[in-house]
Order: C-alpha cells, then sequence, then structure tokens
C-alpha cells in the first residue's frame, strides 16, 4: 500500500522519509510547509489541526507525531528491522529513547524556534530561548552518555531511533546559541555513521555534510 508523507524539507518529515527509504516502501510526498507566515494544505490540517508535520496517511488512515510513526513504521515493517518488536529484547530502551526525543529534546528546541508558545510576554521570549538551549545541552548529555562506547543507540544494532537521531542534530544550530555536536561526541559519531547511510543520502542529499556540520 502507497504511503503519502506530508513534508516540509528541514523538518521531521524527512525523517519518517529516511525510514520509509529504509524500508523500501512505496511513497509519495505532498508538499507543505512549515512557515508559519504560510498557510497549510486543507486536507494536512483536517488531519493534524496543529498545523505540523509529519503527517502519514495510508489508505484511508492518517496519523501525525514523529515518535508515534516511527513505531508504527517499525512494527507494521518488522522484516526492515529498524526496532526491536514486541517482546523482543532491547523495546524498552526503543520506547524511552523515541518518546525522550519527542517529549525532551524537541521541545527544549521548541523553546529556541518557538519561544512565543512557552511564555505570555514578548518580553519573557530571550529568557525561554535562554533556557532551550541550556535544555539542549542537558537532554543530549544524557543521550550521549546513554549512548557510551555504544555503536549505535540500542547497543550492536542499527535502529530507527539512530535515524531519529540523525535527524535532530541536523537542527542544531550554533548561530542560533545551539551547543555544538561536537560537544556530544557519541552522539557526533553515530550521526556521521547514519550519514553514511543511501538512505539519508537520497533524502538529505549526497552533499550533506557530516552531522551538525
Ligand atoms: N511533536 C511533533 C512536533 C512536530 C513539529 O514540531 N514539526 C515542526 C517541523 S519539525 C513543524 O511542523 N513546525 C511548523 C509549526 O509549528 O507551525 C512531532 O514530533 O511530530
Amino acid at each position: 500500500m502507497r504511503y503519502q508523507l506530508f513534508y516540509a524539507l528541514g523538518s521531521a518529515s524527512m525523517g519518517v522519509r529516511a525510514m520509509l527509504e529504509e524500508i523500501g516502501a512505496d511513497y509519495e510526498l505532498i508538499p507543505t510547509t512549515i512557515d508559519r507566515e504560510k498557510p497549510r494544505p486543507a486536507e494536512q490540517l483536517a488531519l493534524n489541526p496543529n498545523g505540523w508535520v509529519p503527517v502519514l496517511k495510508w489508505g484511508d488512515q492518517a496519523m501525525y507525531e514523529c515518535a508515534a510513526i516511527t513505531i508504527f513504521l517499525c512494527d507494521r515493517h518488522p522484516e526492515a528491522e529498524l526496532g526491536p518488536s514486541p517482546g523482543e529484547s532491547g523495546r524498552h530502551v526503543f520506547l524511552q529513547t523515541l518518546v525522550y526525543f519527542s517529549s525532551s529534546i524537541q521541545n527544549a528546541f521548541q523553546l529556541t524556534y518557538y519561544p512565543d508558545r512557552f511564555v505570555d510576554q514578548a518580553s519573557d521570549e530571550s529568557s525561554a530561548v535562554a533556557r532551550g538551549n541550556r535544555r539542549l545541552v542537558e537532554t543530549w548529555n544524557v543521550i550521549d552518555g546513554q549512548i557510551g562506547s555504544n555503536p549505535w543507540l540500542l547497543g550492536s544494532s542499527f535502529s530507527a531511533a539512530d535515524i531519529y537521531l540523525f535527524m535532530l542534530t541536523t537542527w542544531l544550530t550554533p548561530e542560533k546559541g545551539h551547543p555544538v555536536v561536537d560537544n556530544f561526541p557519541n552522539v557526533k559519531r553515530i550521526a556521521e555513521a547514519v550519514a553514511q547511510r543511501p538512505s539519508i543520502r537520497r533524502v538529505y542529499g549526497e552533499s550533506f555534510p557530516a552531522a551538525g556540520g
């Protein structure tokens, strides 16, 4: 069955697209935008009133939330071996890591990209941004410690969590006050390994530099 993905460059929809490439799924991209000044397609808003991407459609069904889509695709395509299935060893760390990415690291990014969503007064926005930048350091340090000397986030096996990690590192923008990926050497090592995968090259481009670079 063909998937359809509401898609915008630079957004979390790129990680979902990389997963679809890893799976070898038949999919179609539906262009949209993350520009706050530009309208979203009516169908996207009907499926996700937040106006965010990613939104994934198949048949007459659809879902949003990047971590949930990641789990859904892994479970639906176990032959792609993108994560431990229910009952398999490491499943709990897989779920924990995806939800941590979504609820903690993405939240820290949001404080820096959309501070107005977190404070009442425009005058408080710079404080939200500063806290977001420090929160990025705290949360990436947690993930760096989780990885330790393991080759991949879950230990010895590559998984969709590594794709998610790569995607998040592409958002690190030191010019915005974010930490640089070099501060998290284990994260950097995995991001660089993921960047070599054909799926990532197809989605992010052949010339994509080392993650965070
Ligand atoms: N919790 C959501 C967040 C998605 C999200 O923030 N998407 C961003 C792009 S990475 C977006 O669509 N931003 C546009 C907007 O907020 O209006 C998820 O993980 O899917």
